[in-house]
């Protein structure tokens, strides 16, 4: 019921803190595009039901140690290994929604104490996957984030770590070529945020055609 036939489809990404509410986001901006009519997928990284995936998931949950070079590159590999998929859904004309994806991959192994993998080290693996058309950052505070519960039991669940992966973030998103980041106000109620959210999101369907094909991270 849409004019997506002839279109290819936009690549969304929702990137933010732990608690930031993507997952649901995500979820709600999914349903929404799909009751518009569109076509819609929506994809999560880390996809821990893969082989990849699993080590990945032995790893956040504290069942495995591994170098921290070596889970960030199982990290991007996880990618890697859905990139074709993204591709041909996007040429077919299907959106694809994605939780998490290289910004998190980037910031979070920069953002270990006790590693010294630089943001710009652990960018590279990154250079060459499927560019979002859009990628928005749920911004939420320190503060707002604890308000809104414990921490998990998860790897990386600390004060320490949202902190300074917060900063790296911000300043990821200062960088000029990462114009494609729309920086959203994830402190408001579900509804405003999801509001805000489809927004930007359908004005980027909108354009997608105007960009051209899908283009490549750098
Ligand atoms: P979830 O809580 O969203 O399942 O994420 N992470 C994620 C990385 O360190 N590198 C990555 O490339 C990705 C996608 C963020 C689990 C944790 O994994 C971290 C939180
Ligand atoms: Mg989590």
């Amino acid at each position: 019921p849409t004019c997506e036939e002839d279109g290819r489809g936009a690549l969304v990404v929702v990137e933010g803190l732990d608690r930031a509410g993507k997952s649901s986001q995500c979820e709600i901006l999914a349903r929404r595009l799909q009751e518009m009519g569109h076509q819609v997928r929506y994809v999560r990284f880390p996809d821990r039901s893969t082989p990849i995936g699993k080590l990945i998931d032995n790893y956040l949950r504290g069942q495995s140690q591994l170098d921290d070079h070596s889970i960030h590159l199982l990290f991007s590999a996880n990618r890697w290994e859905a990139a074709r998929s993204i591709q041909e859904d996007i040429a077919n004309g299907v959106s694809v929604i994605v939780d998490r994806y290289s910004y998190s991959g980037a910031v979070y192994s920069a953002a270990k104490g006790n590693s010294n993998l630089s943001l710009q080290w652990a960018w590279q693996p990154e250079v060459g996957l499927p560019r979002p058309d859009l990628c928005l950052f749920l911004s939420i505070s320190t503060e707002e984030a604890a308000r809104r519960g414990g921490f998990g039991v998860e790897r990386y669940e600390n004060d320490t770590m949202q902190k300074r992966v917060r900063e790296l973030f911000l300043s990821l998103i200062e960088l000029p070529h990462n114009d494609e980041i729309c920086v959203i106000d994830a402190g408001k109620s579900v509804g405003e945020v999801a509001g805000d959210i489809l927004e930007p999101v359908l004005e980027c369907m909108k354009n997608v055609d105007a960009i051209g094909p899908l283009r490549k991270l750098g």
